[in-house]
């Protein structure tokens, strides 16, 4: 269940919880106080707040506890932050901007003691970064504009990071986005697995199984050096893009605790199979759910205006193959923490992963069901 202290009830947990969100808080304001801090955003991993103090000029800051049972080494997403923070930033003071635009990076903000982090009495790890101001994110896609413009965000993102030896990073997480890796774990927990078999969960079940030889292939192009390892964000969905409240444009990428040397193709198939699913990765009515062309073409523009350079004839060619993939890796990821009882992501019902994975199955389903049309969409932006 949702392990937040802002709402968790019972009522002595939630005051100690309470007082380490305050302590944590502290620690990375140099002097003033605390005035206000309110849980934020909906991602699936960390507990994100938003902190106001009573300092001029800087009064919000993002404060994070950091899901530590999936980042078993948080102190590495913390030297990746700064590592990829730096390198964005530096490549930013050299970049002639459109006219109009901003593009805001994530600071990460020192603790007290000079750290990058701060490890309260209960050994939770807590970190800071700067707020961007004036910006929202979406959970579901809006429209063709908005669309473009995460597109437009992921393309800047990689331009920004495009010249970052990959080695320079840690990974962070340890097969993350290798799909045979799933698979493997997938096999083990489904013999451990007790549970009913709903006309649901069988349908998953058949569903995985007719796919997972397939869903070897972008590894097996890595491995034949076909496709290369560059810097990538590993998390580029909608509500991890920030749009600007006055014109809506993209203005930042934040979450970026999956930086990491891994293929383009992840991010790709990322950004798309969230950007091009109107319906949202949170619907109950898995049934209708669909994967757009028309944001499909629109997410593909607004990457290529910025990273069309960088692609190479052999990117393009799995560029296709990686949105289905991305989609039907989410689904098997959100199925197996299901069977497994929920031990990944965060829930709020026993069967909320089981709906999230038949989201995105369908979302695969409808992907390869307009193969055709969407290939036609990559080849016309080529
Ligand atoms: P999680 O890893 O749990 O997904 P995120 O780092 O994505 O946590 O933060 C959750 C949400 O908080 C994001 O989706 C975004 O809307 C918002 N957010 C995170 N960092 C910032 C920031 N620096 N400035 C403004 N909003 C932010
Ligand atoms: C998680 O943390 P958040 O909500 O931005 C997950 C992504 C999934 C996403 C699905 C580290 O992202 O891989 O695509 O949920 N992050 C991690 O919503 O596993
Ligand atoms: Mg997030």
């Amino acid at each position: 269940m949702y392990n937040n202290c802002l709402n968790r009830s019972k009522a002595r947990k939630r005051g100690k919880c309470l007082k380490n969100i305050f302590a944590a808080a502290e620690q990375f304001i140099p002097s003033g106080k605390v005035v206000d801090i309110r849980e934020y955003g909906h991602g699936n991993i960390n507990n994100t707040y938003l902190v106001t103090v009573d300092v001029t000029g800087e009064d919000h800051f993002i404060l994070q506890r950091i899901n530590t049972q999936v980042f078993r080494r948080p102190e590495l997403v913390m030297l990746n932050m700064s590592v990829a923070t730096g390198h964005a930033i530096m490549r930013l003071r050299q970049m002639q901007l459109r006219e109009g635009r901003r593009w805001e990076v994530p600071r990460v903000l020192m603790a007290r003691d000079g750290r990058d982090h701060w490890l309260d009495p209960e050994g939770s790890f807590w970190r800071a970064v700067s707020f961007i101001e004036a910006a929202k994110s979406f959970d579901t896609i809006q429209d063709i504009g908005h669309a473009r413009e995460v597109g437009y965000a992921l393309g800047m993102f990689h331009t920004l990071l495009s010249d970052l030896p990959p080695d320079r990073l840690a990974d962070t997480l340890e097969g993350f986005h290798i799909t045979p890796r799933y698979i493997r774990h997938y096999d083990e927990v489904l013999l451990k697995y007790r549970g009913a078999k709903s006309p649901e969960v069988n349908y998953c079940l058949q569903f995985v199984s007719s796919r997972s030889a397939w869903a070897h292939l972008l590894e097996i192009a890595k491995q034949q050096g076909i496709l290369d390892l560059r810097p990538i964000h590993g998390d580029p969905k909608v509500n991890n893009i920030l749009m600007d409240t006055a014109d809506g444009r993209a203005i930042g990428i934040v979450d970026l605790d999956t930086v990491k040397p891994g293929l383009v193709h992840y991010d790709i198939g990322d950004c798309l199979r969230s950007g091009c699913n109107p319906m949202g990765e949170e619907t109950v009515q898995w049934e209708g759910v669909r994967f757009d062309p028309d944001l499909c073409r629109a997410v593909l523009q607004g990457y290529l205006e910025m990273a069309k350079g960088f692609l190479t004839v052999n990117d393009f060619e799995y560029l296709y193959d990686s949105i289905r993939l991305i989609a039907f890796e989410l689904g098997l990821r959100f199925f197996t923490d299901f069977l497994e009882g929920n031990v990944y992501f965060k829930v709020r019902s026993p069967e909320h992963n089981l709906a999230r994975a038949l989201v995105q199955f369908r979302l695969t389903e409808s992907i390869e069901e307009q193969e055709k049309t969407i290939r036609g969409i990559i080849r016309d932006l080529r």
